[in-house]
């Protein structure tokens, strides 16, 4: 009866069902019972006489015959005799993708997970930063072996978005003369960078922004990765009184000292006391939100002729660059947090230099703020358009 109620149960859910029986063993009246029960599931279902080892046992097949199922195949899963044919078979009696999308009840919304690298130096800590997310009750956890020693995966939701929270090794300086610990240690922290949605860079508030944390954010800048910035430790700078003025001065201090990762909004936090970790996720959802903000074609075209009338590009020998049109990409809805891009149809891409393009950015992020997300540029070369 077990077997009954695990192959109703399995049936149910299925799409097509494959009906294994024992060649060696031959018809079972188990075999009779269950035919009769998917006979009435209405389900395709394909006889799969396994076993069969050698061709000279294929007349084993006969005796399932009185089974009357269309479609049987004798196979050997031992030794991988039939296994083509038997996918082909599969390929054709599933239902098609979207026979199969028809019939579920309500459409799956598909929000990727964000992946959240969290990065910073040793003993930063992110390790209890995580820990502190975790500890939050509004979480479900399961844990992913990471493939390294010590970069960790964990699965994290909350509020209906899924979070991958990737907890890394701290990164040590690569000096002259690095050990291959700290070498590996950059290297992974690179790759973490490359595969996260937004870098959390966790910055021991105690030390202040050091020349270490400069060049992970300088890391993370490159990349032009969404970020944000936590100052942690906050529990042990904390003063009595005035602790708004002395958070609002540490905020200013950080923001100049990582002026190049100016995008990334910065907040103090406590992983030990759990303080404004909550608003770590409010900050990544108002990323989230602006990432779906677009500006529109008029808007973005005047935009730019006005600035660009007001403040002249450089010249470049006595060249000077000329927009002809820009645009907004349309975004890659496969990405968790999409940064905007915008395309610009110009004379020559080089002429537009770093100084300008900060230039044009300001701008962009005056009519559309975009915190936490770097403003992306493309430049393409259009021919100049002929007078009529
Ligand atoms: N007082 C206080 N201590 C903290 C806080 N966050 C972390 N610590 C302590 O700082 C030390 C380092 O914390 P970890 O979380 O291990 O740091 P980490 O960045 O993961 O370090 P690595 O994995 O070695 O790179 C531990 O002793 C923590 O208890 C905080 O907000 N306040
Ligand atoms: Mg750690």
């Amino acid at each position: 009866s077990e077997v009954r109620i695990a192959a109703d149960a399995a049936m149910r859910e299925s799409d097509l069902i494959l009906f294994v029986v024992d060649a060696q063993h031959g018809l079972a009246p188990i075999d009779q019972e269950l035919a009769l029960m998917l006979r009435k599931s209405r389900r395709p279902v394909v006889l799969v006489v396994n076993k069969v080892d050698h061709p000279k046992h294929e007349d084993l097949e006969a005796d399932f015959s009185r089974l009357n199922f269309d479609e049987t195949i004798s196979i050997s899963a031992a030794h991988g005799r039939g296994i083509s044919t038997l996918l082909e078979t599969i390929d054709q009696l599933l239902p098609k993708e979207s026979e199969a999308r028809a019939d579920d009840a309500e459409p799956i919304e598909r929000k990727p997970p964000v992946a959240l690298a969290i990065i910073g130096r040793p003993n930063a800590g992110k390790s209890s930063l995580i820990n502190s997310i975790l500890r939050d009750q509004r979480t479900i956890v399961s844990n992913i072996p990471g493939t390294t020693r010590d970069a960790v995966d964990i699965e994290y939701e909350r509020e209906g978005q899924k979070f991958l929270l990737i907890d890394t090794a701290g990164m040590r300086q690569r000096s002259k003369h690095s050990t291959s610990v700290e070498v590996f240690s950059v290297m992974r922290a690179e790759r973490t960078i490359r595969r996260a949605d937004l870098c959390v860079l966790v910055i021991d508030v105690t030390s202040g922004v050091t020349s270490q944390d400069k060049k992970i954010a300088g890391l993370i800048q490159e990349s032009r990765k969404p970020s944000i910035v936590v100052l942690n430790k906050w529990d042990l700078v904390k003063p009595a009184r005035g602790a708004k003025a002395a958070m609002k001065e540490l905020i200013t201090t950080a923001r100049e000292t990582l002026f190049f990762l100016d995008y990334a909004p910065v907040l103090i936090a406590s992983a030990a006391t759990g303080e404004n970790v909550t608003q770590l996720f409010e900050m990544i959802s108002e990323i989230q939100r602006a990432a779906g903000i677009r500006l529109g074609t008029g808007v973005l075209n005047r935009m730019f002729r006005a600035a660009m009338d007001e403040t002249l590009p450089p010249t470049i020998g006595n060249k000077r660059l000329k927009l002809f049109y820009a645009t907004q990409s349309a975004g890659d809805a496969e990405r968790a947090i999409d940064p905007p891009k915008f395309i610009l149809f110009v004379n020559q891409p080089k002429l537009l230099g770093d100084t300008y393009a900060r230039f044009l950015e300001g701008r962009i992020r005056q009519a559309e703020p975009y915190p936490g997300l770097p403003v992306l540029l493309t430049l393409r070369a259009r021919s100049e358009p002929r007078e009529q």
